[in-house]
């Protein structure tokens, strides 16, 4: 990921702010990234511009270890560090047009553990649903399988060592402009947009990062 390291600056997008058009609007896309993100990349700066120690580790080594972190930073760092990991992570993943659907080794792996892409589909949709208040729903990779996880807030999984694959971001801001309540609608059009070229290379680097781990172990 770039600019991993303090200082964080909010990163243009890597499309137009209306690319995603009609399935994520332009006004949505510019306050998601201008707005949310922007602020999220403020906050982190200012947890950290007095932490010399905090400012050496990277974002995602600063999610990792939140839970070890001071009491009065777990919790600003968890949701800062985090909401600039998992923005920059969701919109990474989008693309327009898109393809229908997974790809290569991926496309192997969600069939072989959810039988086929319609079903892996239907279960992402209801996990994304099921999100109570503001969170994520995850693909991701947990000791060589495959998974579906939800997280609340700016969680992310890789503070419970998963690594992630795919990502939607159910916050309101996320779709309320377009689609107001319906978030149903919203996780709909969404999977019109998934950038499976991106997810492909999320899944092969993590599996590559499985099989190091395990030739260590060996
Ligand atoms: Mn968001």
């Amino acid at each position: 990921m770039e600019n991993e390291y303090y200082p964080y600056i909010n990163l243009p997008l890597p499309y137009e702010y209306d690319a995603l058009e009609p399935f994520i609007d332009k006004r949505t896309m510019m306050i998601h990234h201008d707005k949310h993100l922007q602020t999220y990349i403020n906050n982190l700066n200012d947890a950290l511009k007095d932490c010399p120690m905090l400012q050496r580790l990277s974002l995602a080594q600063l999610i990792r270890k939140s839970a070890c972190l001071p009491q009065n930073m777990q919790t600003v760092i968890r949701n800062n560090a985090g909401g600039v990991y998992n923005h920059r992570f969701f919109f990474d993943l989008l693309i327009n047009p898109a393809e229908e659907r997974p790809c290569g080794k991926l496309a192997a792996a969600i069939d072989c553990n959810f039988g086929s892409y319609e079903q892996f589909k239907s279960a992402f949709e209801k996990a994304a649903l099921s999100v109570f208040g503001s969170g994520y729903a995850w693909l991701v990779l947990r000791n060589g399988r495959l998974r579906i996880v939800t997280t609340q807030n700016q969680n992310n999984p890789i503070e419970w060592g998963m690594c992630p694959i795919l990502a939607i971001d159910v916050w309101e801001h996320a779709y309320y402009l377009k689609h107001y309540n319906v978030r149903a609608d919203y996780i709909e059009d969404w999977t019109q947009v998934i950038n499976w070229s991106q997810a492909e290379c999320n899944f092969q680097t993590s599996m590559g990062c499985v099989k190091s781990i395990s030739k260590v172990m060996q």
